[in-house]
């Protein structure tokens, strides 16, 4: 049985009544994406359509996760907003804080040592207010959702970008900051711009060497890291449905790398055959009676230009294996071709590892795919050329797997099995003693994310993403280019022998098992629990409300002008850094550390107006704020892709920012901004970045009339007593700007429950 299977049932109860409305109010057929957020707006069926892409909408979502890293902030600020409880259900899952090393049970054990304070935390944390709470060792939360938690039709948020995983169930499932997600556990709605829609429509089977993850590195190379910005992604066609529930999973999941908002599939029988699976024939019962209602009207797929924003076709009887990277996600490059690409561009051939799991590719199907190439390399006398690493996605695919030896197959070849949890994924690698000198090297991986640095601190590490099967492969080959569709290897006997095409099990055929899943549900009344926060903690830190910054910022200096790619990781990096998440002050440490200075090309290196030295990033600016002076930085593209940490945005404001102005920003990080009480925003005229100096101030003139809709106007003073005027635009509505007069919008909820 389901968790919370009355609010599903009350989901799909108002649910024909509400999109039939929806339906008529726009006049036209409906996507699944539209049906889904109508049916969830905080209020009732308007008598106008919303515009997507500029109406600011209030939804309701049915349900929230957070994991480890995230949650520590997030609960830290719901824990001031005054409740007694949450108001829907949510869940926190400890997945991030664990290192992979050695091995799973050690290094669950070591976690379990070095962040007890944090997992006690927030255990206490979830008991005392009505919180579900998923054990280390558990699982990723993202998998761990999928199989309990998603459920066709419904719309959830989470604190992680990859909580758009759960799209593989037909959900609309949003990442967030913790800010957002603090207003819905207090009971209020929360706020989304309405998405424009990209439809993707799939012809064709996917085939031999061909994986569901090869769909969303094509999508990636086609839509590039933020061309899916402010849009939902809605699969189709008959290719979706020929393809797994976990598949989808995976598809929708990378879809944070093309910073969609979140990416969805109509619900179908290999939703139904995944929910019946994991034990949820209730769900699957209740959504097959509405479910014309889980899936866009017929019109729409048979002529989707008609209706999206964008459609995009791919025909996966023609799409090739792909491999993409290094340092980006959207880098694709098919198998087949990348000899002469990593030779112009000098990426390493050889390759040093090959890692299976995360959020993304960890399902049992993926693993059995792997497992079959992994077996062929025992049955031809192979042995694998670069070491070979794997991550459960969660306990019960753990369980499984091993008890239909598919582990095993894996241990016999040397692989490492580590935690599930996101381990290498995540920085939380011990691969080097000093990470920042180690050499040069290539290694790929079934993971997201390939941002410089993000699996083992070496900045020379150059990582490629690619399905599990093709990782399988190449950890056996152990070269970048091996192409298993036409290329030998000669095995321990000196013969050339030729990788056959994967196979596998799309559920287990002696169904999922599990001995301790890891869940602890919390006690009914949790109100008289106490939260202790040791006071010399450098891990846990109470927070105190931020200042507002005020109307009249002058004299502010520029702090840094960034130089191209930066994201979270390079604002708020990860790794070793995850110690400090949930304190405040420690983590400021770390920010902008990554981001690389446009006037020296170095990174944590900038000049101080003040001492007129260079030095680091955070150090430089601690004397600014000591100063009483505000700062500025400046950046390129697409600032703060990646992670919904809100600590890239609440680290500069607790140091004392005043304002990032870039060419444009990803969606999360622009929110977590705004919610903190700071000011994201966009050049109108992007060139003007190139007018920005190193020893540059900001006058901003008329912040006096901040105003939804209206420009900026902002003196830019240089060194040489020189000016510019800039203009410079925002997207905050009248909410919005009372966050920032308040200081945040925690400020605000306080207020007003006060
Ligand atoms: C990631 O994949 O970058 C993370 C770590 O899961 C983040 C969350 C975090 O920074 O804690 C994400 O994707 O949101
Ligand atoms: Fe964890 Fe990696 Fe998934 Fe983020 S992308 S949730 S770090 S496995």
């Amino acid at each position: 049985m389901a968790f919370d299977i009355d609010i599903i049932k009350k989901v799909y109860q108002q649910m024909p009544k509400r999109i039939d409305k929806a339906r008529e109010i726009v006049g036209k057929p409906l996507t699944l994406s539209e049906k889904i957020l109508y049916n969830h707006l905080w209020d009732s069926i308007p008598s106008e359509p919303f515009q997507r892409g500029k109406d600011y909408v209030d939804f309701a979502p049915d349900r929230i996760a957070c994991q480890d890293a995230t949650a520590q902030m997030a609960l830290l600020q719901f824990m001031q907003a005054g409740k007694k409880k949450v108001a829907v259900p949510t869940t926190v899952h400890c997945d991030h804080l664990i290192q992979a090393k050695v091995g799973a049970s050690k290094d669950l054990q070591f976690a379990l040592n070095n962040s007890n304070e944090v997992f006690n935390f927030l255990e206490s944390v979830s008991n005392k207010y009505g919180i579900g709470f998923w054990k280390p060792g558990a699982g990723i939360i993202h998998q761990v959702v999928l199989e309990n938690y998603a459920f066709p039709g419904g719309m959830m948020i989470g604190t992680d970008s990859h909580t758009v995983n759960a799209g593989g169930l037909g959900m609309v499932a949003i990442g967030v900051g913790g800010a957002d997600a603090v207003d819905v556990m207090a009971g209020m709605p929360w706020e989304l711009k309405f998405p424009k829609l990209i439809g993707v429509k799939l012809t064709g089977t996917l085939s031999g060497w061909t994986a569901p993850k090869d769909v969303i590195l094509k999508v990636a190379g086609i839509l590039t890291a933020k061309g899916g910005t402010g849009a939902i992604v809605e699969y189709f066609g008959p290719g979706a449905e020929s393809m797994s529930c976990t598949g989808k999973g995976t598809i929708c999941n990378m879809g944070a790398e093309i910073g969609a908002t979140t990416s969805t599939f109509g619900y179908d029988a290999s939703m139904e055959r995944y929910l019946r699976a994991t034990d949820r024939n209730d769900v699957a019962d209740a959504a097959n009676e509405v479910k014309e209602y889980l899936t866009a009207d017929t019109e729409v797929y048979a002529n989707p230009e008609q209706y999206f924003d964008e459609l995009i076709e791919i025909n996966l009887s023609e799409l090739m294996p792909h491999l993409n990277g290094p340092f980006t996600p959207d880098l694709a490059t098919p198998v087949g071709t990348m000899t002469e690409k990593a030779q112009s561009n000098d990426w390493p051939l050889k390759v040093e590892w090959g890692l299976i799991g995360s959020c993304t590719n960890s399902s049992y199907e993926d693993l059995s795919r792997a497992a079959s190439i992994a077996q062929q390399a025992l049955d031809k006398g192979l042995k694998t050329k670069a070491e070979f690493g794997i991550n459960p996605g969660s306990e019960q695919v753990r369980y499984t797997a091993d008890r239909d030896g598919i582990l095993n197959v894996f241990e016999k070849l040397d692989a490492k099995i580590f935690t599930n949890a996101c381990g290498p994924c995540i920085g939380q690698w011990a691969r080097y003693e000093d990470p920042k000198n180690a050499p040069k090297n290539s290694i790929v991986h079934s993971f997201n994310r390939n941002f410089a640095k993000r699996a083992d601190g070496n900045p020379n590490t150059h990582a490629f993403v690619a399905s599990p099967e093709m990782v399988a492969a190449i950890a056996i080959s152990g070269r970048l280019d091996f192409n298993p569709i036409t290329d030998t290897l000669i095995n321990e006997n000196g013969d050339a022998v030729k990788l056959d095409e994967p196979t596998g099990f799309e559920l287990p055929e002696k169904g999922f098992a599990v001995e301790d899943a890891g869940y602890l549900a919390p006690v009914d009344d949790g109100s008289e629990l106490e939260v202790v926060v040791a006071e010399d903690s450098e891990r846990l830190e109470l927070l105190t409300p931020f200042v507002p910054i005020g109307n009249d910022i002058s004299g502010a200096k520029l702090l840094i002008k960034a130089y191209g790619k930066c994201t979270t990781d390079h604002i708020s990096m990860a790794g070793p850094w995850l110690r400090y998440r949930g304190h405040l002050d420690n983590i400021s440490n770390n920010c902008l550390i990554g981001a690389v200075n446009a006037f020296n090309m170095k990174t944590n290196f900038v000049k101080s107006q003040l001492s007129g030295e260079y030095d680091a990033v955070p150090k430089t600016q601690r004397a600014y704020k000591a100063a009483g002076i505000y700062t500025v930085v400046v950046g390129d593209h697409n600032y703060g892709e990646g992670s919904s940490r809100e600590h890239a945005a609440m680290e500069p404001r607790h140091l004392g920012f005043a304002a990032v102005i870039v060419k444009s920003f990803a969606r999360i990080h622009e929110t977590n901004l705004k919610k903190q009480g700071m000011l994201g925003l966009t050049f109108a005229n992007e060139a003007d970045y190139d007018l920005i100096q190193e020893d540059d101030t900001f006058n901003f003139l008329d912040l006096n009339e901040f105003a939804p809709g209206k420009p900026l106007t902002i003196e830019v003073v240089h060194a040489d007593g020189s000016k510019d005027i800039i203009s410079v635009n925002h997207t905050y509505n009248n909410s919005q700007i009372e966050w920032f007069n308040e200081g945040s919008a925690l400020n605000l909820i306080k207020k007003q429950n006060a």
